[in-house]
């Protein structure tokens, strides 16, 4: 059967594949599974239907038969642990990569997502370029951390995993910032995770939908 997900019809990135849905598209896509889109809008997403799927009325949403999933770390694990290629056979290495799943999203996207919600909701505060700077420093210290662990390896824990995959996403939150680009390993390990064919694809399919949404709204200008 297959899953459908769901997604923003037209991301507030404009493209750049930072919403997470595309964490759950790139894990499909290194999987190997086939899926579908149901594309909402912000008042899509707060009607009932939806809901029913997603209590906090957010994306992405996966179904599948008479799974129904939020949270986009459950789906990647979810879909990790049914397919094989994104968590080690053995018990102990899988594991690991399921630490590093939960340290993606608990450790480190806390301060980043802190961060750009500064941003969105108090960058017009008189205070505001002060707590960006305390903000910086808090991402910069948990990335000075990660970057140590990381070394010189390529993966955060043996053979690129759905740890590697979360982390990746989390990361790339900061592009606009040139925060990473100060640690060139965690620079060179978003490199190596994006240039993964499996990304290319999710990122491609995830900007068809964007596009697909401008050219209508320039099609169809506003009376
Ligand atoms: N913990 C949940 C998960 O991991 O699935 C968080 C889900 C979530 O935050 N979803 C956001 C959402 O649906 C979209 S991804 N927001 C609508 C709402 O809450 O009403 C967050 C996001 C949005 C925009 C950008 N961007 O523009 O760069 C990046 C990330």
């Amino acid at each position: 059967m297959i899953p459908t997900i769901t997604a923003f019809e037209r991301s507030p990135d404009r493209g750049k594949g930072l919403a997470r849905d595309m964490r759950v598209r790139w894990t499909l896509e290194e999987l190997g599974q086939a899926y579908e889109v149901r594309q909402l809008s912000f008042s899509d997403m707060k009607q009932p239907e939806h809901l029913a799927l997603h209590p906090f009325g957010q994306i992405p949403t996966y179904e599948e038969g008479d799974l129904a999933l939020f949270e986009s770390g459950a789906i990647v694990l979810h879909l990790a642990e049914r397919h094989s290629g994104l968590l080690p056979t053995d018990a102990n290495a899988r594991m690991r990569a399921i630490a590093w799943m939960f340290a993606a999203l608990n450790t480190v996207e806390p301060p980043i997502v802190e961060r750009s919600m500064a941003w969105i909701l108090e960058r017009e505060e008189t205070w505001y370029v002060q707590r960006l700077t305390m903000l910086d420093e808090r991402v910069r210290r948990r990335l000075g951390e990660l970057s140590r662990r990381l070394g010189d390896a390529d993966w955060l824990d043996g053979a690129f995993s759905a740890g590697d995959l979360l982390m990746a996403t989390v990361l790339l939150r900061l592009q606009s910032s040139g925060i990473v680009d100060e640690f060139p390993n965690l620079a060179a390990f978003v490199a190596r995770a994006t240039a993964r064919p499996a990304y290319q694809r999710a990122f491609e399919a995830q900007l068809a939908v964007f596009l697909q949404a401008q050219s209508a709204e320039v099609s169809s200008p506003a009376p």
